[in-house]
C-alpha cells in the first residue's frame, strides 16, 4: 500500500447532465477517500487542449475536446492511500463495455465516447491535470 496520495477525478458533462454527481460522488465516499477540493467548473478549450495533450493526434481528439467543453464537469482532488490506482480501479476501463461490473464506467456508461468520468493514471498525472483545474490554495488538505 503506497501512502496517502491525491489523485485528480472529473465527473463528465453527460454526467453532470444525467444527475449521476451524488452517486459518484458517494463511491469515492463510501471508500473513505476525502475529497480535498472540489467544484463544478466549464472547461475552456485551453484547459481541454492542456488536458489531453498527449491525444492530440489521435482521431477522436476533436470529438473528445467538444465533448469535454460542452457543458460543465464536477472537478475535484480525492486524497488516501494508494489513490490513483484505487480510483482507476473504482472508475473502471476506459471502455465502459469491458469495465469491470461495479466499476462507476461499468455501471454508468456504454460507450467510450461517453464514459462518465475521468481519473489520473499516475501521481506525475494527478499533480498536472490538478494544477489545470485547481490553485493550490483551493485544496483544503
Ligand atoms: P482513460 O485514461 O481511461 O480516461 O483513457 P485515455 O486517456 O486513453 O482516453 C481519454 C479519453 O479519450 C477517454 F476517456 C475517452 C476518449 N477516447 C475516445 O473517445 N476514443 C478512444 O478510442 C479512446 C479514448
Amino acid at each position: 500500500m503506497n501512502m496517502e496520495e491525491r489523485t485528480f477525478v472529473a465527473i463528465k458533462p453527460d454526467a453532470v447532465k444525467r444527475g449521476l454527481m451524488g452517486k459518484i460522488i458517494s463511491r469515492f465516499e463510501d471508500k473513505g477517500f476525502k475529497i480535498i477540493a472540489m467544484k463544478l467548473h466549464q472547461v475552456t478549450i485551453e484547459q481541454a487542449s492542456a488536458h489531453y495533450a498527449e491525444h492530440k493526434d489521435k482521431p477522436f481528439y476533436g470529438r473528445l475536446i467538444s465533448y469535454i467543453t460542452s457543458g460543465p464537469i464536477l472537478a475535484m482532488v480525492v486524497k488516501g492511500y494508494s489513490a490513483v490506482s484505487c480510483v482507476r480501479h473504482i472508475v473502471g476501463a476506459t471502455d465502459p463495455d469491458k469495465a469491470d461490473i461495479g466499476s462507476i464506467r461499468a455501471d454508468y456508461g456504454q460507450v467510450t465516447q461517453y464514459n462518465v468520468i475521468h481519473a489520473s493514471d499516475s501521481i506525475e498525472s494527478a499533480e498536472r491535470e490538478t494544477k489545470i483545474y485547481f490553485d493550490e490554495s483551493e485544496l483544503c488538505d
